[in-house]
């Protein structure tokens, strides 16, 4: 089975309930990029990727749609498997691991339903249908934060992430605070994110104003560097999101024990295939790591949880997706949804979605 025909697509994703606020970028409509990929027999698979914005990471939108056009001739008559099609990108187009997961997510759709078993089985095999996920408290002030923290507990999430930077670090402290505070007894795991925007100097205070409350450091600083300084004085388990730049970065960084986990994001690693490599390493290591997109709709979601379904119970740190902030889905009958704080594997073959096409309109490419 090979690749007979390309095509991507383009849709808004409207912020439900306001604007999405973190240290890095503060967006109300979000654009996402679909591929859709065509194979000889007549199958097709979905691919998403979405920055959340242009500032998050070295991404944006219009840069992952000029990396697909790139690319996306010379992969016409490729066969339909992940390590060729790895190949054969990285021959096409240095970097832009966000476009190539794309393409990466697709072919593994594609597979699955061509193989009539679901893309966690290609991953190796689901080890649950309930996956756990965890809710981004976005940048708050204090009081406010932990009241929506008080009701993501209550139904259910068994993680909470509180976004933090961009402001004075005592505002931060304080919405630490009152956040565990309301939390505490529920046995919610609490994650608290700067996305980048600490100094060292701000996240050492955290640290030691914070002692008794068992947070993980999620990318407080920018670069490694600033992670390597502060590892020694801190009293909180650092796990790296931004900073994991690539599967080489992330194996770096845990041989040397700069982290004790990730935030890893598919399409920032480059797709599904070296996504498995990831959690692979991690457990061979013992790290605990999510399973996460930096945001899209249900076919990115669905990526996520699958393979979220295949991360070992204990080091799983949870799917996030974005559907809490999104109104629909691309598929009106499987479309993702987080329910008790979990997320349902999809069961069908590939993704195990359908989407709607029509709902993007007309393709902006084709090949
Ligand atoms: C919470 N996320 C997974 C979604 C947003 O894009 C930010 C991100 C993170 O942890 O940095
Ligand atoms: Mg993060």
């Amino acid at each position: 089975m090979k690749i007979a025909g390309i095509e991507i697509f383009k849709l808004e994703l409207p912020v439900k309930g306001g604007p999405f606020r973190i240290a890095s970028s503060d967006v109300s409509t979000l654009d996402t990029t679909l591929v859709k990929i065509i194979a000889t027999n007549g199958q097709v698979g979905w691919g998403e990727t979405c920055p959340v914005g242009a500032t998050y990471a070295e991404e944006h939108a219009a840069g992952a749609r000029a990396a697909l056009l790139q690319m996306a001739p010379g992969l016409i008559g490729e066969e339909v498997l992940p390590l060729p099609i790895h190949r054969r990108m990285n021959e096409l187009l240095a970097g832009h691991n966000y476009a190539k997961a794309a393409v990466d997510i697709a072919v593994y759709d594609l597979l699955g339903k061509h193989l009539e078993v679901s893309v966690s089985d290609l991953l190796g095999g689901a080890l649950t249908d309930r996956v756990p996920s965890y809710y981004a408290v976005g940048l708050a002030e204090p009081d406010e934060a932990a009241r929506i923290a008080q009701e993501k507990s209550k139904e259910g999430y068994p993680r909470l992430q509180l976004k933090v930077g961009n402001r004075p670090v005592e505002i931060d402290i304080e919405a630490i605070r009152k956040t565990w505070e309301v939390i505490r007894s529920t046995g919610t795991r609490f994650a608290v994110d700067a996305n980048c925007n600490w100094t060292t100097r701000d996240a050492l205070r955290a640290s030691r104003e914070c002692l008794d409350v068992p947070f993980t450091m999620e990318q407080p600083c920018k670069t490694i560097e600033d992670l390597r300084k502060i590892r020694p004085q801190m009293h909180h388990a650092i796990y790296m999101d931004e900073s994991g730049l690539d599967l080489a970065t992330a194996i770096s960084a845990a041989g040397q024990g700069l982290v004790d986990g990730f935030a890893m994001k598919i399409t920032r690693i480059g797709g599904l295939q070296p996504m498995a490599a990831f959690r692979d390493v991690c457990a061979a290591m013992n790290l605990p790591h999510t399973s996460d997109d930096s945001w899209g709709g249900d076919i990115i979601a669905a990526a996520c949880t699958h393979v979220g379904a295949t991360v070992r119970p204990s080091l799983n740190e949870g799917a996030w997706i974005a559907a809490p902030f999104i109104e629909g889905h691309y598929d009106g009958g499987n479309g993702l949804t987080i329910k008790d704080g979990h997320v349902e594997r999809p069961t069908g073959p590939g993704l195990g979605i359908n989407p709607d096409e029509a709902l993007f309109g007309g393709p902006v490419a084709s090949f």
